[in-house]
């Protein structure tokens, strides 16, 4: 069986490899059949699935276009110089990287160009909606530098700008970083600007959930306000797997030797090409009119799920996600993710602001539309799927779950992932 959603011969693996040929083609099957609302997942274009599948993973290519450890890469120079280009112009960047492998080692990246181990920085707490990578004691951001944490306001839960400003004037922090994984809300870059530059601080913005956004312009740009921006490249953004960093002028030189050679060595040269149609896509009408879409279609979701009486915090979103606490209608987090599941619907227990239960269990789910969008739903859907979950996770019933999970195949074989030719 032939399926150009892999990016190569499908036939020639199946003959190989039957074992991973099938778990390819099932894995097809799930996204086909259930709903995905993972807030960082999406659907790359089979342009996009096709560069990855592509004979350029063979090269090594240590060093940056025209400055290679290795012959033979004028080929692969080629691809990397049309994306940086290209992200430099999409994001009105002065400099673009496009090398890290992933976001966590974008981030390790900027971490090696500007601070020293056992240094201060500031950055949103992983409870409030922050990330691993800032800071968490598991993570080496933790570990090796000294993080200070600021959060949210306990009052309308958003980031708590007054804290934020009091921290770094005690601790002087080397870096800010602003962004995180949980985060429904604008940012105030502009103040994050103010106050790093009163304490003389660098600033990070870990723009990985909203970059897509800003790609689709629905949202300001971090760009024109941080020193470097860190992001991944498979959220709403909708490229492959990977990680990419901005970054003013008088940063590049810092940065490039940063992710190479003090973090990583060889480049992903197909996931370079990949990252390099992404952006090609991004800059179209079509892609601009999907980002609006996308918080379009969040909002719509979110409201459904107030009147289902799961209460969004911070009252609604102006992004991709949303973050839904269930203690209102006494269900987990872990119960719901479950529930849902069950139900074929596909989203993540997520602490809440000041949760009361551990990280396992938690009092919310996170929710985001980039997946749902790309398949072409609309308001009409969200409120379906709204109404789908609101039952799914209120009901410890498998026959209502098997119930919703044909209403769920009835849907998504009406929009589905990945059409078939
Ligand atoms: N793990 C990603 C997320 O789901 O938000 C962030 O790295």
């Amino acid at each position: 069986m032939s399926n150009t959603f892999f990016g190569s011969d499908f036939d020639e693996l199946n003959a190989t490899d039957p074992e991973i040929a099938k778990v390819l083609l099932d894995e097809l099957t799930r996204l086909r059949s259930g709903i995905q609302l993972i807030a960082s997942e999406n659907y790359t274009s089979p342009a996009v699935l096709t560069a990855l599948g592509s004979t350029l993973s063979n090269k090594y290519a240590e060093g940056y276009p025209g400055k290679r450890y290795y012959g033979g890469c004028e080929v692969v120079d080629v691809a990397e110089t049309i994306g940086i280009e290209r992200a430099k112009s999409l994001f009105g960047a002065d400099h673009a990287n496009l090398q890290p492998h992933s976001g966590a080692s974008a981030n390790i990246a900027v971490f090696g160009a500007f601070l020293q181990p056992g240094d201060t920085y500031l950055a949103m707490a992983l409870p409030h909606g922050g990330h691993l990578t800032h800071g968490a004691g598991v993570s080496y951001s933790g570990k090796w530098f000294n993080p200070v944490h600021y959060g949210v306001a306990e009052g309308n839960e958003d980031i708590d700008y007054d804290q934020l400003r009091a921290l770094a004037r005690e601790h002087k922090p080397k870096m800010i970083i602003a962004g995180g994984s949980a985060i429904p809300r604008l940012i105030d870059f502009k103040a994050i600007r103010e106050i790093a530059d009163e304490v003389g601080a660098i600033m990070h913005v870990d723009a990985a959930h909203f970059i897509g956004l800003v790609a689709g312009k629905a949202i300001p740009s971090p760009v024109p306000y941080a020193d470097v921006v860190s992001f991944t490249t498979h959220k709403v953004l909708r490229g492959p797997r990977s990680g990419m960093i901005l970054c003013k002028e008088e940063h590049a030189a810092k940065i490039d030797k940063a992710v190479f050679p003090m973090m990583q060595g060889g480049p992903m040269m197909h996931v370079i090409a990949a990252k390099a149609v992404a952006l090609k896509e991004c800059a179209t009408p079509e892609y601009q009119k999907y980002a609006k879409d996308v918080i379009v279609n969040a909002q719509a979701l979110t409201a459904g799920l107030a009147a289902e009486g799961m209460r969004p915090v911070t009252g609604g979103t102006d992004t991709h996600l949303a973050l839904l606490d269930l203690q209102g209608i006494d269900v987990s987090g872990k119960d719901a993710e479950q529930r849902a599941g069950d139900s074929g619907i596909v989203l993540n227990k997520n602490s809440i602001p000041y949760d009361p239960k551990p990280a396992a269990v938690t009092s919310g789910v996170r929710v985001g539309t980039p997946s749902l969008t790309t398949q072409g739903m609309g308001v009409p859907e969200m409120a379906t799927i709204a109404s789908m979950i609101g039952r799914a996770v209120k009901s410890d019933n498998p026959a209502v779950h098997a119930e919703i999970k044909a209403e769920v195949l009835d849907l998504t074989a009406k929009f589905p992932a990945y059409p078939r030719p």
